[in-house]
């Protein structure tokens, strides 16, 4: 029985040993990364300096986010989620690191060792003359009731991260209309001039010389405020495709004809890679999706440096209190975080 016992504490800290490797491959890579940002944070600035003080005489003049502001992307022989940029990104996380992941290993470890047991305890040769006992409430009503609680433990967060998810925008946020195309993607802006960007793949020798990653590197990103939820509503021209960004925990299909609709937040400025991830035919992997969230003054350069307007949706309105206080507030919040640009 003993060593039955110390088996089994032997597959638990195996467990805690697989995790424990997978965190400090998690901080090796986040240090290796750290090490690399500031001679290119330093390099971006220097190259964009001059410009810089040239055309922000005015207004602060937009910059596109350097290779050191990549946040969300896929990291080779990664096994888990990429990290998480938004609030309902890290209630999943937390779920799924906090809940799921313990129960199943949990429940992985003792079905093995009630198998072993059984198979080593009640076999022929150990156990000649089985037990006749047919039925024992006890153990029927804890062996049905357990798993009932289980099940209602992991519904609870379960449904109210899908609740989460579904949180309809407020009436004052951003909204961006994102098309799918056979194959690259199309960013329309209806509350800022409903201007279109349209964004198609970097092709592999622009990227790497650009510093960005093959394959995710696009053109012309969408550019979103940080800390400011987005209206995302997204349809598509030909066929189903679906708008996915896994560090900001969103995905939505791409439907023609139909307008789909979700919220997206991100709350440090990055950029952050998707894919398409609805086979949509023969380029269904070149069509990658690069977001890129700034600080609002950024954001609104970014607008007027596409031809768009800034604040027409306020002047068209009767300017209510209420409206401003709500677009005021987020703008501060970004401006609170403007320094980790
Ligand atoms: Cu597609």
């Amino acid at each position: 029985m003993a060593e039955r016992r110390a088996e089994s504490v032997e597959q638990m800290n195996f467990g805690e040993h697989t995790r424990r490797v997978t965190r400090m491959m998690t901080v090796l890579w986040a240090a290796v990364m750290l090490a690399f940002v500031p001679q290119s944070a330093l390099a971006q600035e220097e190259a964009a300096a001059p410009a810089a003080t040239e055309a922000a005489a005015e207004a602060p003049a937009y910059t596109p986010l350097g290779p050191d502001m990549i946040k969300g992307q896929p990291t080779p022989g990664g096994i888990g989620f990429q990290d998480q940029y938004s609030e309902t990104g890290e209630y999943a996380l937390w779920m799924h690191d906090a809940i799921l992941m313990p129960l199943i290993i949990a429940i992985s470890i003792l079905v093995l060792f009630l198998l072993l047991w059984v198979m080593v305890r009640y076999n022929k040769r150990t156990n000649p003359n089985p037990s006749k006992t047919s039925h024992n409430t006890l153990i029927e009503v804890v062996w049905t009731l357990v798993p009932v609680f289980i099940l209602v433990g992991v519904a609870i967060p379960s449904i109210s991260l899908i609740a989460k998810q579904y949180e309809p925008a407020p009436a004052d946020a951003i909204t961006v209309k994102v098309t799918g195309y056979q194959w690259y993607w199309g960013y329309t802006y209806p509350d800022n001039g409903d201007f279109e960007v349209i964004s198609n793949m970097l092709p592999e020798a622009d990227a790497l010389a650009a510093g960005l990653p093959a394959q995710l590197a696009v053109d012309n990103r969408m550019v979103i405020p940080v800390g400011v939820p987005v209206r995302i509503q997204t349809t598509a021209a030909d066929v189903i495709h679906s708008f996915a960004v896994p560090s900001l925990w969103f995905k939505l299909d791409a439907v023609p004809g139909r307008l789909n609709e979700k919220v997206m937040m991100a709350k440090e400025p990055g950029i952050y890679y998707g894919q398409c991830s609805e086979l949509c035919g023969i380029k269904h992997g070149y069509m990658p999706i690069a977001v890129e969230a700034v600080p609002m003054e950024q954001f609104e350069a970014w607008v007027k440096s596409q031809g768009g307007t800034v604040g027409a949706a306020e002047e068209a309105a009767p300017a209510e209190e209420a409206t401003e206080a709500g677009e005021e507030a987020p703008a501060e919040e970004a401006a609170a975080e403007a320094p980790a640009v």
